[in-house]
């Protein structure tokens, strides 16, 4: 299911007003390497979100109260640069009405354009201003890959490019010219052998102090693919040795609290008919980033009267 039949996040009729959040389908995919389906990432990721809990028991608060909207996805059957610029000026537009950001891929291609669109939004002032916090098993450092400079592999490339500084979290696969470009460029990473072996406090507590380095305005790019494919199989490129649920929640909590996040991805969901875990994973996660980047404003939303087709569970 692609273009305008797909099913809005979390079943909600488009509330009245200006939702905080745009959630934004970008079903793009042209050069996934291996396991293919990312442009069906978005249906799946919005289908299992109905099933998401509409209360979040960490927060004690429903999330969704705050007003979310799924806007149409990007029409992404165009040449390239076409579908790329789409892309873009669909973010920009988010950013320009005080939106929240959170767009779901997709192959990782679509970060790059997504954070394109943010700097470029009018005000926003900012390039050298936004940091760019990125979990992923990968690093996609490689200037080309396959013949293209538009590769899901060289998506932190172009990222780079635009000026901004960024933080890898859950590295674990990368080329040698990729290696030799983080030492050189001092490219500030947590690998996932830490993740691995640090304590709770030790491994938010290098988290925190990498972070500091960082604008206090952020883009934050998920490659799902970060996560244990034990967890989560269903990405083109499952990488072994991944983070856990609660590590990955401990952290995006910390950087909501402590940065002014204002864009968000959830890329590379390729579904496995017959195996909802991982889309449902990709809902919860990007709900849970809904949460924590309202958390404070939602203390004082106890009901504003906003309803969603589905009543919450009782
Ligand atoms: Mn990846």
């Amino acid at each position: 299911m692609r273009g305008s039949e797909l099913p809005p996040f979390l079943e909600f009729e488009a509330p009245a007003g200006e939702p905080a959040v745009a959630v934004l389908p970008v079903p793009y995919e042209r050069t996934t390497s291996w396991g293919r389906g990312a442009e069906d990432g978005p249906a799946a990721l919005l289908r299992a979100s109905h099933y998401v809990e509409l209360y979040d028991e960490e927060l004690r608060l429903e999330p969704f109260r705050i007003g979310i909207e799924t806007l149409p996805p990007v029409d992404v059957e165009a040449a390239e640069d076409v579908a790329l610029d789409r892309i873009r000026t669909a973010a920009r537009v988010a950013i320009e009405r005080g939106r929240f950001l959170a767009a779901i891929g997709g192959e990782h291609t679509v970060t790059p354009a997504l954070v394109r669109g943010v700097v470029d939004a009018a005000g926003s002032d900012l390039g050298p201003d936004l940091g760019v916090v990125q979990f992923d098993a990968h690093t996609d450092l490689r200037p080309t890959y396959a013949g293209t400079r538009w590769n899901h592999a060289c998506a932190m490339s172009r990222v780079l490019e635009l000026g901004v500084s960024t933080l890898a979290i859950g590295i674990r696969s990368l080329s040698r010219p990729e290696a030799v470009r983080i030492e050189t460029e001092r490219l500030p990473v947590i690998w996932a052998s830490q993740l691995e072996h640090l304590t709770d406090d030790e491994l938010q507590d290098l988290f925190l102090g990498l972070l500091a380095s960082l604008p206090d305005t952020i883009y934050l790019t998920f490659d799902l693919d970060f996560f244990d494919p034990s967890l989560l199989p269903a990405t083109g490129t499952p990488e072994p040795g991944g983070g856990t649920w609660h590590q990955a929640l401990a952290l995006l909590r910390l950087l909501f609290e402590h940065k002014q996040v204002i864009a968000m991805d959830v890329v590379e969901l390729a579904p496995i008919p017959g195996n909802p875990a991982s889309d449902y994973t990709a809902a919860r996660l990007l709900y849970k980033c809904i949460g924590y980047r309202y958390a404070r404003e939602l203390g004082g939303l106890a009901d504003d009267g906003y309803r969603p087709i589905r009543p919450p569970a009782t």
